[in-house]
């Protein structure tokens, strides 16, 4: 937990230059129509969930190299989680991976009280083998070939549910590794057929006010075939599946320059978007910090939500952040992000609609794309921090989480762990 008054005291020393940035950004944005406090509100309003996963330090298929003070386990996961959102307020909710984070309903229903903070999607692990497993996931889990594989990995994702059921949370996200390495390895239909007929048992245990989240992921473990590779199949087994299922996309799961924004006003347009993992790539599925390479991607995909959001207020995608943390705190990093996820949303309300409807309809490519280019270029940060402010974070989270000491402090507390091998998050 961060001090009260680290948190206080850091702030007294920003407030009067935020107080001044944030009156200019007002003065500015009123000169556009625009209300800064109606921007705020709905900034303040926003919320990420924080993937449990994402707070221990990542690694690659050749190395993992731990940072100090790593958590242990779930418990120490949801401390650090708490710390983000203390100082953050912009992600109230922690994802929980099984069976890494598995604890008792009980126990993880009391650490969140302690941290202030609820569940979000709950994440099903077949794609690696458990100590105590019967049968191996190596060649697949839902589509494997064998019917007790088959079964083992509904049986795990029906625990998730209902461990979820029991703390709280609404929905289950699944993505398999599913797929093949060689042309010919497996017969692309009846892989699916199987997929199919295994999460359709995995739905059928869903309680009624839960969704089913599929998560598509280009390649990887899979580098010939993946059973659930694009949106498209992804929105195929949703729509198979019926009107609690929908499609997670993953920022990091596409093919290089494939428009996403396009994606994500499909998969909305025909109402099977489900939900986010957002982080960013340059390659691949890098899994690096939200905003950190493309930031105006992250801007587009968020003016299709706002698009969406304005005509539709029922509209709620579950929005996460799923990130590998290699060279930072990974607490710092998951900061960072969300208020790059927050930016994003901000400026995405900036967008004069009217404006940009009309260069639409007049086939003024040119100013279209200048509308959308003010939003993205207005400098929300006054706003984000003067909402932070107010919801009793900091004005400055990464600063006043380097002047509190907590990395140092837990570090004392929790040993080392070995970096030896290989990891992934
Ligand atoms: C797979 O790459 C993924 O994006 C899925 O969301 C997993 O649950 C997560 O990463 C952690 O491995
Ligand atoms: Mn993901």
């Amino acid at each position: 937990m961060i001090n009260r008054d680290t948190i206080e005291k850091s702030n007294s020393e920003a407030l009067v230059n935020l107080r001044a940035d944030y009156d200019a950004l007002g003065e500015h944005l009123d000169r556009r129509g625009i209300n800064i406090e109606d921007i705020k509100s709905k900034v303040a309003s926003y919320g990420v969930a924080v993937p449990s996963w994402g707070v221990g330090t990542g690694g690659t298929r050749f190395a993992r190299f731990p940072g100090a003070g790593e958590p242990r386990n779930i418990f120490d996961k949801m401390d650090d989680c708490g710390v983000v959102h203390s100082l953050t307020r912009a992600t109230p909710s922690v994802s929980l991976h099984i069976p890494w984070d598995k604890a008792p309903a009980g126990d993880l229903i009391a650490k969140a009280e302690e941290v202030g903070m609820s569940f979000d999607a709950m994440n099903s692990n077949t794609f690696q083998d458990q100590e105590e497993q019967k049968h191996s996931y190596k060649y697949g889990s839902l589509s494997n070939t064998d019917a007790a594989t088959r079964q083992q990995a509904v049986d795990h994702n029906i625990e998730c549910i209902e461990l979820g059921a029991a703390i709280g949370s609404k929905a289950l996200t699944i993505w398999v590794g599913d797929g093949s390495n060689f042309p010919g390895q497996s017969h692309f239909t009846q892989q699916l057929t199987r997929y199919l007929d295994s999460v359709k048992q995995v739905y059928a245990a869903l309680p009624e006010d839960w969704r089913l989240l599929t998560e598509h992921k280009m390649y990887e473990p899979a580098f010939y075939s993946t059973v659930v590779q694009d949106w498209g199949s992804n929105y195929l087994i949703a729509k198979e599946l019926g009107d609690k299922a929908f499609c997670l996309v993953d920022l990091g799961h596409h093919a290089p320059n494939v428009n996403i924004e396009m994606i994500v006003a499909r998969l909305t347009q025909f109402g099977k978007l489900g939900g986010f993992h957002f982080n960013d790539s340059k390659y691949g599925d890098d899994d690096l910090d939200t905003g950190s390479i493309d930031p105006y991607r992250l801007f587009l995909v968020f003016n299709e939500l706002v698009d969406t959001e304005l005509q539709n207020p029922n509209f709620d995608p579950m929005h996460m952040l799923d990130q590998s943390h290699n060279v930072t705190d990974p607490i710092e990093s998951l900061m960072a992000s969300a208020m790059e996820v927050q930016r994003a949303y901000a400026q995405a309300l900036l967008v004069d609609r009217k404006a940009l409807a009309s260069c639409q309809e007049n086939n003024d490519a040119l100013m279209a794309t200048a509308t959308l280019k003010d939003g993205f270029r207005t400098d929300v940060e006054a706003i984000l921090r003067m909402a932070r402010y107010e919801n009793n974070g900091a004005i400055d989270p990464v600063a006043t989480y380097r002047k509190s000491g907590y990395r140092a402090k837990v570090a004392e507390q929790r040993p080392a762990v070995s970096g030896v091998g290989g990891g992934i998050v």
